[in-house]
């Protein structure tokens, strides 16, 4: 099976600051806090959209930010919250951690959400501070970072659109032409042996998959050649390109030839004539190739849609290509009846246990301390007032460091780091 994977980068917005302010009124020089609460930074969404089906969205935007929330304001004034940011996958898709290959979400059903990167809390004004004995505090708190992570996308597809024809048609350079799919190219019949599946994408942006299929010839249904196996992909497919050879080369007749693979087609299976049908006539370039389309359009008929390219000038593919998306966003589905036990993935998730801090040594003697909770509350910490620092100093001690910097050995005055801000050790 193919599997499109893209690996991107989310994060959620942060939270907004919460402020330090006091009410002002007239004749009194102080009054009560007054300072608003941050609001809610975006979360990163991924939510799965029916009609997407392909990652390839994906190549070209990699990063998601979404937005963090307003800081708070005087007068009590709340930040608002920020929207989140929606960003649309098609059904099928995996959400991996990119860091633990845990498997984060399974997504299937349309409309159906996960938050990847959730944004951050808001962070308290210093109203939420004041206390009894503490009426006035100097205290606010930044807002809660919102989580960042790269995950990796991964979508199993099936194809879209299936390349029929005669052995050596050019269906393999074909589809080598309009996707980075690299298969195998030669003159001589049956090269392709296997179905090489790629991702094309069309000027107009939408995309889809095309599987290039081994030659049929006739008997295939019967088993005859290597087409037989891989008929049962064209099962799956709901557009069908059925390319024709106009080279006239090796003297067989292209009507001939269409009727014989059509015929294959409906001995297999009836419903397979229930496709629609492109037909594309390759091989354009070749010296006789306008006469041999001319007399093939008078045989095949009127309504019958025929687009003449070259899969080696390139020439005609732009047509052809949106013809395929055109029909492909007016087929049905077609499911195959052993595929309806898709097996449904339970997703278990833990959340990671981790200490809550780690100190490791500099080459210069500093103590370095680390750890997601202790940095979390560092970026929270509103460092432009003393009594906030204070808070942060306590916290500290509340969660073991400053015993745990005293066992490794630090003494007054010992430096102490945190990411790139440095503070001395205090006994
Ligand atoms: N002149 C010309 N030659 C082409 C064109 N497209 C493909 N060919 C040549 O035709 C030969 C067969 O091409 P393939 O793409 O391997 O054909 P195929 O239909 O995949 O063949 P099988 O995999 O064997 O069924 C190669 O030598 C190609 O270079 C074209 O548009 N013009
Ligand atoms: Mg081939």
């Amino acid at each position: 099976m193919f599997v499109d994977q893209v690996k991107i980068y989310v994060k959620g917005g942060d939270g907004g600051n919460g402020m330090v302010a006091f009410r002002r009124e007239k004749y009194v020089p102080d009054g009560g806090p007054a300072g608003g609460d941050g609001g809610k930074g975006a979360g990163v969404v991924l939510q799965v959209e029916e009609g997407l089906r392909t990652l390839m969205d994906f190549r070209y935007k990699r990063h998601f930010k979404a937005n963090r929330g307003e800081h708070g304001m005087s007068k009590n004034q709340h930040g608002r919250n920020s929207e989140n940011m929606i960003v649309k996958v098609p059904p099928g898709t995996v959400v991996i951690d990119d860091d633990t290959k845990e498997t984060l979400a399974d997504l299937t059903e349309h409309g159906q959400q996960y938050v990847v990167a959730k944004g951050g809390r808001g962070g308290r004004g210093n109203t939420r501070f004041a206390t009894p004995r503490n009426p006035a505090p100097e205290i606010a708190e930044n807002g809660e970072p919102g989580q960042e992570r790269y995950v990796i996308l991964e979508l199993k597809v099936l194809a879209d659109v299936g390349l029929v024809g005669f052995p050596s048609v050019g269906k393999s350079t074909l589809l080598s032409v309009v996707s980075a799919a690299k298969p195998k190219i030669a003159e001589y019949h049956f090269t392709t042996i296997v179905p090489n599946l790629g991702v094309v994408e069309t000027e107009d942006g939408r995309s889809f998959v095309m599987a290039d299929l081994p030659g049929l010839i006739e008997g295939a249904h019967e088993g005859v050649g290597l087409g037989h196996q891989f008929l049962r992909h064209i099962e799956r497919t709901r557009v069908i390109m059925h390319v024709v050879d106009m080279g006239g080369l090796e003297g067989r007749d292209p009507y001939e030839d269409y009727v014989t693979i059509n015929q294959e087609l409906k001995e297999y299976n009836l419903r397979l004539t229930e496709r629609a049908q492109i037909i594309v006539a390759n091989k354009m370039d070749m010296p006789d190739a306008e006469e041999n389309l001319e007399m093939f359009k008078e045989q095949v008929g009127e309504n019958v849609k025929i687009f003449p390219i070259s899969a080696l000038t390139r020439e005609g593919l732009r047509d052809l290509l949106y013809a395929v998306a055109d029909e492909l966003e007016n087929a049905p589905e077609y499911p195959l009846y052993e595929e309806e036990a898709i097996e449904q993935r339970v997703v278990y998730k833990h959340e990671k246990e981790e200490a809550d801090f780690m100190i490791t040594r500099d080459p210069d003697g500093a103590f370095v301390l680390s750890g997601e909770n202790l940095e979390k509350l560092f970026v929270m910490t509103n460092f432009n007032h003393e009594e906030s620092i204070r808070r942060f100093a306590r916290q500290l001690r509340g969660m073991g460091v400053d015993e745990a910097l005293r066992a490794r050995g630090a003494k007054d005055g010992d430096i102490v780091r945190l990411q790139k801000y440095e503070f001395e050790f205090v006994e």
